[in-house]
């Protein structure tokens, strides 16, 4: 740890998120911390501890004594997007904030979906007074998850509170109260099956790039009660084949989607997304890192550490998050 008070330095390194205010926030959990913005702190020996968002690629391994990376995302895919990584321990965002907003969205766009929320809104543009009387039951429907973790599971247990029936799919073999869960290359098929909704909370990994592509949206089951699947990525946009998923609304293999990544963030304003009647879309806004909630739980791990605990909420760098 490097000398002064005994208390490790922090670099904070963000691209596209303006510092003031987690610089404001630094200083009020950590006023007996140094902190550094980048690029002040490039290769500075004192730096103990780097605080990114999408750190510019080459930053990290130039700091000789740095001991941890803290991820300013659940999801980690912008620190790995740097391939000369230090290896040092990486810790992610685990938050009861941020899942509880990410729930508030997989609730609020499943509804949405489930009680028809963007034909009404094409009617009321219209001026159309057309009630729809085949109106089904969340008992009707069944949501698949992809990915069953910090934030999947909890979306799953706040489906199941407003009656969905829910399934779900990770790469280990999950037991989540209430839910069917599949794992695996070998219950993708019976999962896909499942479900008449889809919400999408997987990390952006080797194995995962992608993955919603034609092959699996032929997969899918076609015989819930909204006739084809709807998809919510609140995941990561390279987890999806924009083109793919733009033919599938055409062919009707789709019925609907809701988006809030894309390949390309900010999203092209030239893109077919911005106005596709069938697209939902949010500005990565699912579930935003917040200063207040996320940086004081930070630096108290510091403190752990300098104390002699073990990090928490480390990735797993050989899985990819
Ligand atoms: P976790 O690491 O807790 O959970 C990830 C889940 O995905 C786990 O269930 C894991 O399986 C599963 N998974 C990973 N790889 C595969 C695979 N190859 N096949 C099947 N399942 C797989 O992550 P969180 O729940 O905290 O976050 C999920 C993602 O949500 C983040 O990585 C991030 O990209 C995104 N996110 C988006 C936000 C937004 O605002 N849009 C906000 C916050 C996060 P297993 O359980 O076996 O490990
Ligand atoms: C995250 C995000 O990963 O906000 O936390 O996307």
């Amino acid at each position: 740890m490097s000398e002064r008070n005994g208390k490790g330095r922090i670099l904070l390194a963000l691209t596209g998120w303006e510092p003031k205010v987690w610089i404001e926030e630094l200083r009020k959990a950590a006023p007996d911390r140094s902190v550094t913005l980048e690029p002040n702190g490039e290769a500075d020996p004192d730096i103990d501890y780097a605080i990114v968002w999408k750190q510019p690629p080459g930053l990290l391994s130039k700091l000789p004594n740095l001991k941890a990376i803290f991820s300013l995302g659940a999801g980690v895919d912008h620190v790995f997007a740097d391939t000369s990584l230090p290896d040092v321990p990486i810790v992610r965002v685990v938050s009861a904030n941020l899942t509880t907003r990410m729930s508030e969205y997989v609730v609020w766009q499943v509804l949405d979906h489930h009680r028809l929320g963007p034909r009404y809104r094409a009617q009321q543009a219209n001026h159309v007074w057309h009630e729809d009387r085949d109106q089904k039951a969340a008992a009707d429907i069944t949501v698949g998850i992809m990915g069953l973790g910090e934030l999947g599971r909890d979306a799953a247990a706040k489906l199941r509170v407003m009656g969905f029936n829910v399934s779900g799919w990770s790469r280990t073999q999950k037991q989540v109260d209430g839910v069917t869960c599949h794992a695996g290359g070998a219950g993708l098929d019976p999962f896909l099956a499942s479900a008449d909704i889809f919400v999408v909370l997987l990390p952006l990994t080797p194995e995962t790039e992608e993955i919603l592509n034609r092959d699996l949206f032929l997969r899918m089951s076609k015989r819930g009660p909204l006739g084809a699947p709807v998809i919510i990525n609140a995941g990561r946009g390279g987890l999806q084949n924009e083109a793919d998923i733009l033919s599938a609304l055409e062919e009707g293999l789709l019925s609907a989607v809701t988006l809030d990544v894309f390949q390309q963030e900010p999203l092209d304003p030239k893109s077919e997304f911005w106005t596709h009647p069938k697209v939902t879309l949010t500005p990565h806004a699912a579930a935003a890192s917040m200063p207040m909630s996320l940086i004081e739980p930070m630096v108290r791990q510091m403190d752990a550490y300098e104390r002699g605990e073990p990090l928490i909420n480390l990735v797993d760098r050989t899985a990819g998050y």
